[in-house]
């Protein structure tokens, strides 16, 4: 049987190849604590795949804050928590890449598929440097120059469009509600990485990274495509 009609994957980074949600907690914790708002990691659920200037609008109206603050200031205010955020990421190092993802890259490049970032963060590019992977993928996206944000498709179709693949020869992998729905919403199929209960939209849900392998994704593609055509 042949092994994949997979053209492409599409992977965000923040929980899928790394996992630096840890720092984005730390460093809106301390701005929205500086700023007189509680933070707790049950609200930083809600931030992740999240832009920058979305979160900081969350956590300001969750602080009843949403008023208080100029447009200046609120982008001070997030050029405060990445600057802090860039700081602890400096000492990101290969290390930090999650369970299984090295070999998965691996299998999708002796296979010949395409493989892109589809990450929210602006910092992705240079923590892709960091874990030494960028020779991994053919196509980093730009997220400054997509027009609409996750859960909006945009981010994954230009991604493929760069990848030369159609999104229904493509799949998406995410760790983040926001994500599964752009990644369906682009006519994908969708992997998500955790709980059914926040990915539940997804296609195949895997309890972690370790999972991910090109047959597992292959068979669930393939069920994906009789689904589909059903
Ligand atoms: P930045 P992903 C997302 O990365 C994070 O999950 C989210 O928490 C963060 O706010 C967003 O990037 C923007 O990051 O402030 O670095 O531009 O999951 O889409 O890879
Ligand atoms: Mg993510």
């Amino acid at each position: 049987m042949e092994k994949s009609k997979i053209k492409a994957v599409v992977f965000d980074l923040d929980g899928v190849v790394t996992d630096t949600a840890e720092f984005h907690y730390i460093a809106w914790k301390n701005l929205a604590n500086r700023i007189g708002i509680d933070f707790d990691r049950t609200f930083n659920e809600n931030l992740k795949g999240i832009s920058r200037m979305e979160s900081l609008e969350l956590i300001l109206e969750q602080g009843d804050m949403a008023e208080r603050f100029s447009p200046a200031e609120k982008v001070a205010l997030a050029t405060e928590k990445n600057d802090e955020y860039v700081a602890l990421i400096n000492d990101i190092t290969p290390a930090d890449i999650l369970p299984g993802i090295l070999d998965f890259l691996q299998e999708l490049k002796d296979h010949g598929i395409k493989t892109a970032i589809a990450s929210a963060s602006k910092n992705a590019p240079a923590i892709v440097e960091k874990l030494e992977i960028r020779h991994f993928f053919d196509y980093i996206a730009d997220v400054g120059a997509i027009p609409n944000p996750k859960p909006a498709p945009d981010i994954f179709l230009v991604s493929a469009a760069h990848l030369g693949a159609h999104p229904s020869e493509c799949v998406g992998i995410e760790d983040a509600a926001a994500g599964v729905e752009a990644i369906k919403a682009a006519h994908m199929m969708a992997v998500g990485i955790g709980e059914v209960e926040q990915l539940g939209g997804a296609d195949l849900i895997l309890d972690g990274t370790a999972e991910l392998s090109l047959n597992e994704i292959s068979n669930a593609f393939l069920e994906f495509k009789n689904g589909e055509s059903a």
